[in-house]
């Protein structure tokens, strides 16, 4: 069982979903450092990371767990299937470990089919196609007890503006997630509490349909049937940083309008491609993570934190892929943990009379234990 329950400062819950900790680490430029390892054998290294107490919970895209055949898309119904018989496997494995599994997502960027779009695809077989794909993720989801179904955007953009159907996208999108509210209350999957939204400014090129929080909010409010159910889970530092944007100020506007649902947590350097470095790892962010958790902590928010990064390409190594998964997750833990201590000596910082630059001197200090007088002696 995992080891105690996890509740500190603005955090309920760590997840370590399935394709981090199975993720190669292959990049556009290098194939894999890592072998691939079965969704049984990542099951594992997350009960073993439970019984360490570095994690609580897990999430999962459909494709994490076991394979996709378009031409058998109920084969998860099937009590005689290999799908079926896997997925009971895993769940197995998670509940002897007490791992909550807290979102499901579907894959709708993997299958070269998908490449002009899931959900916004132009062509409406594909778009047909995607929806049924992730009614089968809601129903996996179900059977783990899956609290959130994200859509991230995926492949839901352009790399040529001219060659949108500007009438229609947003419409086709709002399509696919007013199906998946419908298809949740349709056969009573009562364990879903909400579903989000995960915006991202490009993936890998182009643009995205939803690049920021605030795009998310808008088309949250502004285009879905039962807004309520909806929020955003931001991934801070990564898909925010791609677009020069800041942490602290994502999670003051998403928690100002009741939208920041959870969070997925990694680092970034800013304006550079999706990084997905560990937290805190990497040479940008330290300031920024800390402050994101003190505003967490001064708006009284509370909530589950989903690491999602991946491993460095020069860590991962291939004599030891188990092993080296293993140091992610503590390394991703042992983060989050010193983000949320910096972020405890913050609490006591009083501005009061400062000018702003003077004020963030003085968090600056505070954050690093520095008096005062140990500053002025080095003047
Ligand atoms: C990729 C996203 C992805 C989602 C889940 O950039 O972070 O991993 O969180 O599909
Ligand atoms: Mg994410």
């Amino acid at each position: 069982m995992a080891k105690k329950a996890f509740n500190i400062a603005p955090v309920t819950m760590r997840s370590m979903p399935f394709w981090c900790v199975g993720n190669p680490l292959g990049d556009p430029f290098g194939g894999p450092v890592l072998p691939k390892i079965d969704s049984i054998e990542v099951a594992k290294i997350l009960a073993d990371a439970a019984k360490e107490g570095l994690i609580e919970a897990t999430s999962f895209h459909d494709d994490d767990l076991v394979a996709w055949d378009p031409k058998n898309m109920n084969d998860d119904l099937d009590k005689k299937s290999e799908t079926y018989a896997k997925l009971q496997t895993i769940k197995k494995i998670l509940d002897g470990a007490g791992i909550k599994v807290h979102m499901a997502t579907c894959s709708l960027h993997g299958n070269a089919m998908f490449r002009n779009g899931g959900l916004t695809n132009p062509d409406p077989k594909i778009r047909a196609i995607a929806k049924k794909k992730v009614e089968r993720t809601l129903r996996i989801g179900a059977v783990f007890g899956a609290k959130y179904f994200t859509y991230w955007v995926a492949r839901d953009g352009f790399e040529v503006p001219v060659s949108v159907d500007w009438k229609n996208v947003y419409n086709w999108l709002a399509d696919g997630m007013n199906g998946v509210y419908d298809y949740i209350k349709a056969k009573k999957l009562t364990s879903y509490v909400g579903a989000t939204v995960e915006p991202k400014p490009n993936e890998p090129r182009g643009h995205m349909y939803l690049p920021t929080s605030g795009h998310a909010v808008g088309f949250i409010c502004g285009k879905l049937k039962h807004p309520e159910f909806f929020g955003v889970n931001p991934e801070l530092l990564q898909h925010e940083s791609m677009a020069l944007l800041n942490a602290v100020h994502t999670v003051g506007y998403l928690t100002s309008m009741k939208k920041l649902f959870f969070l997925h947590f990694g680092s970034q350097i800013k304006a550079q491609f999706d990084n997905d470095f560990p937290p805190l790892v990497g040479p940008e962010g330290l300031k920024e993570t800390v402050q994101m958790f003190w505003a967490l902590r001064k708006v009284g928010w509370k909530g589950v934190l989903e690491y999602d990064c991946h491993m460095l390409r020069s860590d991962g190594n291939p004599a030891d892929p188990i092993g080296c998964r293993m140091a992610f997750v503590r390394d991703c833990t042992r983060a989050l943990s010193t983000a949320l201590l910096l972020a405890d000596r913050l609490m006591d910082l009083n501005t009061e009379g400062m000018s702003a630059a003077e004020a963030d001197l003085a968090a600056t200090a505070l954050m690093c234990k520095l008096d005062e007088k140990s500053v002025k002696e080095w003047m």
